[in-house]
C-alpha cells in the first residue's frame, strides 16, 4: 500500500517536473532586426533580421547571420576580463587612436526607448522585439 502511494506520488512529482521544463523552454528561433548605423561617416543605415534562439546571446545571432548573409560581416576580440569586444562591422572598425568604437544600442521591444546595455555582444541576451543597433561613433 505505502510503495503504491510512493510510487503515485512520485510519477505526479514527474509529471509535474517535467511539464515544468517543458513550458519554460521554448524551441527553434525568433527573429530580431539588427541595424547597422555609422555616426561618423554620413553613411546610409543597413538592416538585417538575424535569427535568435530562447535565450540565446547576440553574439550567436551575429555569428548565424553572418554565415547565412554575404553582406553582413564582424571581427571581434577576446578580452580577457569581458569576453567578445566588436572591433569592425562590414570592414569599419574602430579604432583607438581616433577614438572610434561600435557601441552596442538595443531599441526595447517593451516601450521603443533606446538603451544602452552594460555588457557586450557575448553576453547581452535579446528579448523578443529587441532592435538591436551597431552604431559607429566616438568616444
Ligand atoms: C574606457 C571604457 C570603454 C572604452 C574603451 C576604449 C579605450 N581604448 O579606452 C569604449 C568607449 C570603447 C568602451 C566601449 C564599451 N564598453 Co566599456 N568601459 C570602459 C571603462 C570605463 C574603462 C576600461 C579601461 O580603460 N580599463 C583600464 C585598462 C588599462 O584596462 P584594459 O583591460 O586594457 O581595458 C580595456 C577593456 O576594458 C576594453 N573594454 C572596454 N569596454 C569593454 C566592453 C566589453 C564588452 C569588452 C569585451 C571590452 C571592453 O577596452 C579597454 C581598453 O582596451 C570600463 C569601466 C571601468 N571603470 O573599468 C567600461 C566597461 C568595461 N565597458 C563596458 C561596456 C558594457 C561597454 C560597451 C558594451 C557599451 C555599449 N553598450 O556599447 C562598449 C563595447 C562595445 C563593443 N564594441 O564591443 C562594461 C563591461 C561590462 C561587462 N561585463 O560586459 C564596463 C565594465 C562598464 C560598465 N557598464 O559597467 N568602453
Amino acid at each position: 500500500m505505502m510503495s503504491m502511494i510512493m510510487a503515485s506520488f512520485l510519477s505526479a512529482a514527474l509529471l509535474l517536473l517535467v511539464s515544468g521544463i517543458l513550458t519554460e523552454k521554448e524551441y527553434g528561433s525568433k527573429p530580431i532586426n539588427l541595424t547597422i548605423v555609422n555616426s561618423i561617416a554620413n553613411a546610409p543605415n543597413e538592416t538585417y533580421s538575424a535569427d535568435i534562439v530562447f535565450r540565446g546571446i547576440l553574439l550567436g545571432a551575429m555569428r548565424r547571420l553572418q554565415q547565412t548573409n554575404a553582406d553582413f560581416k564582424f571581427t571581434y576580440r577576446d578580452d580577457l576580463n569581458y569576453g567578445p569586444f566588436l572591433e569592425s562591422v562590414n570592414g569599419v572598425a574602430g579604432d583607438n587612436a581616433e577614438h572610434t568604437y561600435w557601441e552596442l544600442l538595443v531599441q526595447t521591444g517593451k516601450n521603443g526607448s533606446v538603451i544602452r546595455p552594460d555588457v557586450g555582444i557575448g553576453c547581452y541576451i535579446p528579448e523578443q522585439n529587441d532592435h538591436i543597433i551597431l552604431n559607429f561613433t566616438k568616444w
